[in-house]
């Protein structure tokens, strides 16, 4: 047999398994996984190095303007560079439907944002303005496009989604096969919270975390899933932040229904001491959730390990330290005007190899289930993507697992003028990343061309092994009324 590429001699891994082998690449896709293959047209020597899926990137906002008019830094072309460095072969930002745009025009704007990427990519669409044209035709549509998962805020005046609504757009989700994703924080606690703090003066970056309870998450979190499960629709809690908000899905998972969590390395890695450095250094931490403690760091810790989680996303939201956006509101802004995120798509899994695989933590497959396969699953890219499998993608991500550097901006290699984890030791990187059979990246190399990165139209949500049920009192066998498809 012939082969455009071999790697030879690495430590394969996937989700459920460990082993040394050659992975022989064929017309970009994956054609045979043995114990010695010859015949490659190229080589790669991986001794001593770890073969792994392409991680996916289901959190991230790409050339995305805020509801407030705010334009992310990076665009499909840097945001994707950056990703590729850190060990990504695929993403899948947000479009997003600001009130009164269509959703059928939003998506046609991202498909134009994204030729410029250089890995793969799919989108989630944020909707904002459920209105009947939207609910009957244009989300139908969209879902039919490939495009099977969406996200609802349940916070900010501008995108809040109230619970009717979230209700009718839960019911549209379940009958075409989306999954739903929900930013959960009660808006009103929030507003509470911040309207007393600007009222007496305390504006700092640090007020931030302050005005954005653990219990304004909670609280939501019981909300959307208490909603979800009422019409048995799954639902996909984001950059949950909180031990209580982890709990909730647990419980939601050990009742058996499709209620899914993701957390990020912001959660795990840095503390609301972050937003109380000096001057206006803190906006660069300001991010909702918000951080919080060291002792949710160990609560999602265990959670991660316990399996509550199925991602660890980035939840990249780029704004730079300067008036472009940090500081949009001036050199000293109020907590309240400062742009939430911060960027991260190149460090999300290297910091889980680090700290998680490298310090015992994890497994090397619950890395590889947690950056790539159960993305892949989740949101209906599997097994095209997020395994290393005959007949998948030739995805692959080789990573030195002994190479150990010091965290800089400049790495990131995205538009941005900071990383909030510089500095940190990190130990395992990916030094060679391969997109379809194509060598894209290699010993810090780019050889990767704006539009090597292609749409990706995913497949519906996988209900198998959910008994997907509503509640009796929309099941017509219970009351002989019919009140849902
Ligand atoms: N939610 C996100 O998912 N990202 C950035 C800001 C936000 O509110
Ligand atoms: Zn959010
Ligand atoms: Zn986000």
């Amino acid at each position: 047999m012939s082969y455009d590429l071999v790697i030879k001699g690495g430590l394969v891994a996937t989700a459920s398994d460990t082993f040394a082998a050659d992975v022989g690449i064929r017309d970009g896709k994956i054609a045979a996984i043995a114990a010695a293959l010859d015949g490659g047209a190229e080589t790669i020597d991986a001794t001593a190095k770890l073969v792994l899926p392409g991680a996916i990137e289901t959190h991230a906002h790409i050339e995305q303007e805020s509801a407030t008019g705010a334009m992310t830094a990076d665009d499909y072309r840097t945001g994707s560079i950056s990703a590729l460095y850190g060990g990504n072969t695929s993403f899948v930002p947000f479009a997003a439907q600001h009130r009164g745009q269509s959703v059928t025009d939003t998506l046609a704007l991202y498909h134009e944002r994204a030729e410029k990427s250089v890995i793969d990519y799919s989108f989630h669409l944020i909707v904002t303005d459920p209105t009947e044209e939207i609910l009957k035709k244009e989300l139908p549509e969209a879902f039919a496009g490939g495009i099977t998962s969406f996200k609802v805020f349940l916070t900010y005046d501008k995108m809040i989604v109230p619970d009717e609504a979230m209700l009718d757009i839960l019911v549209t989700a379940r009958e075409h096969g989306a999954l739903t994703m929900v930013h959960a924080e009660n808006n009103a606690l929030i507003k509470w919270m911040v309207k007393r703090l600007v009222e007496t003066g305390h504006t700092a970056p640090k007020y931030h975390a302050v005005s954005h309870p653990a219990a304004a998450e909670a609280e939501a979190i019981n909300r959307a899933i208490t909603l979800a499960n009422f019409v048995g629709a799954p639902l996909l809690i984001v950059h949950v932040s909180t031990e209580e908000g982890a709990n909730l899905v647990a419980d939601a998972r050990r009742a058996g229904h499709p209620i899914f969590g993701e957390t990020c390395p912001q959660y795990l890695f840095l503390t609301r001491d972050d937003l109380d450095k000096p001057g206006a250094e803190g906006a660069k931490f300001c991010c909702s959730p918000p951080l919080r403690d060291v002792k949710t760091q160990e609560d999602l810790w265990r959670h991660l390990q316990a399996g509550t989680f199925h991602l660890w996303s980035s939840d990249h939201a780029p704004y730079r330290f300067d008036e472009s956006g940090k500081l949009s509101a001036g050199p000293n802004p109020p907590f309240n005007r400062i742009a939430n995120g911060m960027p991260g798509i190149a460090m999300r899994v290297p910091l889980l190899m680090s700290e998680g695989v490298r310090k015992g933590r994890l497994s090397l497959n619950d890395f590889v289930a947690l950056t790539a396969t159960n993305a892949a699953k989740l949101f209906g890219m599997h097994p095209q993507k997020g395994t290393i499998a005959v007949g998948a993608d030739a995805d692959i991500a080789i990573w030195d697992p002994e190479e150990t550097r010091t965290v800089t901006a400049a790495d990131m290699h995205d538009a941005m003028d900071y990383t909030p984890f510089e500095g940190m030791e990190i130990t395992g990187w990916p030094t060679t990343v391969i997109t379809r059979g194509k060598v894209a990246l290699s010993g810090g190399e780019l050889h990767a061309e704006p539009g090597d990165g292609k749409f990706i139209a995913r497949q519906p949500f996988d209900f198998t092994g959910y008994t997907n049920r509503p509640f009796p009192e929309l099941d017509p066998a219970a009351f002989g009324v019919k009140l849902i498809d």
